[in-house]
């Protein structure tokens, strides 16, 4: 149930995704699919610092797609990761990002970024995962680990491009599908002898559902957040996953016995029933969902504790700050047919407009205020940030960032440093129907 690993050699990795249709393995039958290369999730792309990967995109779709590697600090010019570049039913581009000789190790990924067509595009399957490896990653506790990559998603299940049909309800309030998978597998199990020490690269790949992830009967930690290793292993208890979100977790299989990775709805909806009859999430009731079973064989073993240290974070927390901004996130009144406006500052996106002009070798310190019922994930390309403080409490395991949870009702406080690259990118909701409906802004770093 792994994706396909393509390799680096020699410092570079050349690759053809074809951005197609196709019909994919569903419980022995088959269901249709949005796939890069005929599969979802597509091929794991494993690179290290200081390589060049080029990744040629062939639009086989009959909407317009184009290429965003989520996470990592590359330049987001000309043919690195722009997300202004459209590429059109039948064409192709050549994407080509350096990554920078001291780019953190961590997991990463790929995924449409064509405003308008994201939540789809997603939806029906076009992600997969990069992985940069470094030293790091040879060491203790992370030496001698059964590494799996675990995509989660939740796409609609069926024959036709129907799947791709949503109600105006439906996609505000972000659509969810019929039942949560792992590699597009429902429940997987995984058979693990007692004594190992498990490694999972966990990327919500979902276009709007949160994972509130549970593992009962192993002992586990969060290694890496989004923008790669945490200064210290953090007990995983209470990981939750936001759309876009990341985290590697070590998990000690310690017994001979069944034990289950389970998901629950997220509660961030208070209110919700009076916005108009939008409903929260359509799991709802809070019914627990297994997305995989891990089956412990052989004799009880314990694993030894895993402790750091893993990793040195330069601290933004005691930065000079250049500059403070605030964001607010809304969603303003029906559109005539249209449905809700999704806006930051009261605007919608317009890729013709630059909302934000901040300056090369500075850190600025944001302030992400919901003035919602729900929750949005708020996620930034191109820089990574730090979480300083959230008005939940739930301020993430100290480490670099790209997207965080913002509370319905709340904010969230972070310090950006704008290192290395200048050029123009976005800010954006990773609820992507909200994308789509404009709750993204442009960026300008000169
Ligand atoms: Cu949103």
């Amino acid at each position: 149930m792994q994706p396909e690993v393509l390799l680096s050699h020699g410092g570079v990795l050349e690759v053809t995704l074809e951005a197609a249709p196709s019909m994919v393995p569903w419980r022995g039958g088959q269901r249709w699919a949005l796939t890069y290369n005929g599969k979802t999730p597509g091929p794991t792309l494993r690179v290290r610092p200081g390589d060049r990967l080029r990744v040629t995109l062939s639009n086989r779709l009959d909407s317009p797609t184009n290429l965003h590697v989520h996470g990592l600090h590359v330049s987001p010019n000309a043919a690195s990761d722009n997300v202004f570049v459209m590429i059109g039913p039948g064409e192709e581009h050549t994407y080509e990002y350096l990554i920078p000789a001291d780019h953190p190790s961590g997991t990463f990924w790929y995924h449409p970024h064509h405003h308008g067509t994201v939540a789809e595009q997603v939806a029906a399957g076009m992600a997969g995962v990069i992985i940069i490896d470094d030293e790091l990653d040879t060491l203790p506790p992370i030496a001698n680990t059964t590494e799996r990559i675990m995509v989660l998603s939740d796409p609609r299940i069926g024959t036709t491009s129907d799947v791709l049909r949503w109600s105006m309800m439906g996609m505000m309030q972000g659509r969810f599908g019929d039942g949560v998978l792992v590699n597009a597998t429902p429940q997987p199990s995984l058979t693990v002898p007692a004594g190992t020490m498990e490694r999972w690269r966990i990327l919500n790949a979902s276009a709007s559902r949160y994972y509130p992830l549970r593992l009962d009967g192993a002992p586990w930690w969060q290694l890496s957040s989004d923008g790669g290793r945490l200064a210290i292993p953090v007990d995983a208890t209470g990981l939750v996953l936001a759309p876009g979100e990341r985290a590697e977790v070590l998990v000690a299989v310690e017994r001979a016995a069944t034990m289950a990775l389970t998901t629950t709805a997220w509660q961030s909806t208070p209110g919700m029933g009076g916005m108009g009859g939008m409903g929260g999430p359509p799991n709802r009731s809070g019914a627990t969902e297994t997305l995989l079973t891990v089956i412990g064989t052989g004799a009880d073993t314990t694993a030894p504790a895993v402790n750091g240290p893993l990793n040195t974070i330069d601290s933004l927390a005691d930065a000079h700050i250049g500059g403070t901004r605030e964001f607010t996130f809304a969603m303003g009144g029906m559109m005539g047919g249209n449905g809700m406006s999704f806006t930051i500052n009261g605007r919608s996106f317009d890729p013709e407009r630059v909302d934000v002009e901040a300056a090369l070798d500075t850190v600025e310190e944001w302030t992400i205020t919901n003035a919602t019922p729900m929750a949005h994930p708020f996620h930034l390309h191109v820089w990574p940030f730090q979480v300083i403080e959230a008005s939940d409490q739930r301020t993430p395991p100290s480490g670099w960032k790209d997207v965080v949870d913002v509370p319905a009702g709340g904010w969230v406080r972070l310090r950006v440093a704008f290192r290395d690259f200048g050029g123009r990118a976005v800010y954006h909701c990773h609820i992507l129907d909200h994308e789509d409906r404009g709750m993204m802004g442009v960026i300008n770093v000169t």
